[in-house]
């Protein structure tokens, strides 16, 4: 995957390049990652990013010249052959990121994120410019990069090879649409608390469902929005049951 970063602050985005699964995925080829500086496209002697809201009011928007300039360059640095390239904008008017859209946006093999600063970025810039307006979360940050690493870490576990066991994308949280259950390690007795016993038996059907079960329970407890009745199958369904009766008369 061919990704491309708009970005007053690139630098930031070491925290990728150097650590991790990111880090390595980068290393390897798996992914590329570019970045384009909209201070590179200033023309002006003191190389202004920034300018004043048209109808008044404090703070600033980025400078549009400049950021359309940094947007046009990152479309041209991927384009080529005839894969499309997707542009988009972090911002908290977005469109709520679910686990599926990082799916499929990490299907794609060209993208590029335009990460504003200040206020935000003149309107005409999202029409124009942006395919894909998306939030992380109901919050405010600084800027859209720590929102863009946010989601380009989590599309660069998605691709081929960047996990070391192939299959384990596949097993995070919310791969079946629930919450993951509760993981133990050692020691065995901390702080007067047991392991539960079952992940001490060897049994690993026994085990297996156990998992499920304390999957389904903990999504019912923590974000019963998860939950579709319709979409669990027969053993789902008592395995929650069986959680919930037990939850009750605890
Ligand atoms: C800044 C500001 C300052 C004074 C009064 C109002 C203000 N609004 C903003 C603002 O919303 N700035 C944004 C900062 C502009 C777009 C980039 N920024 C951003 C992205 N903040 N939070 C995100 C973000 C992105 C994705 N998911 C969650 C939050």
């Amino acid at each position: 995957m061919q990704l491309s970063v708009v970005t007053l602050f690139p630098e930031m985005f070491s925290a990728l390049t150097d650590w991790g699964i990111s880090g390595r995925a980068i290393k390897q080829g798996i992914v590329s990652l570019d970045f384009y500086n909209p201070r590179d496209f200033t023309k002006d002697k003191h190389r202004t990013v920034d300018d004043k809201p048209f109808g008044g009011g404090p703070g600033m928007l980025m400078k549009t010249e400049p950021l359309i300039e940094a947007i046009r360059a990152a479309r041209r640095g991927l384009a080529g052959d005839d894969q499309e390239v997707t542009v988009v904008y972090l911002s908290p008017q977005g469109r709520p990121v679910k686990h599926r859209d990082v799916i499929d946006l990490a299907q794609r093999k060209k993208m590029a994120l335009v990460c504003g600063r200040y206020q935000g970025i003149d309107n005409r810039v999202i029409e124009s410019e942006i395919d894909e307006e998306l939030s992380l979360g109901d919050f405010v940050l600084s800027g859209g990069e720590l929102a863009a690493m946010a989601l380009l870490d989590a599309m660069i576990r998605f691709q081929p090879g960047a996990l070391g066991d192939e299959d384990s994308a596949q097993q995070d949280s919310f791969a079946n649409g629930l919450l993951h259950c509760p993981e133990y390690t050692r020691p065995q007795e901390f702080d007067g608390k047991e392991v539960p016993d079952v992940l001490l038996s060897g049994d690993h059907s026994a085990i297996k469902t156990w998992r499920m079960k304390q999957s389904l329970g903990a999504t019912w407890l923590k974000r019963p929005d998860l939950i579709d009745k319709e979409q669990l199958d027969q053993e789902q369904q008592d395995l929650l049951e069986r959680f919930i009766n037990e939850y009750q008369t605890r």
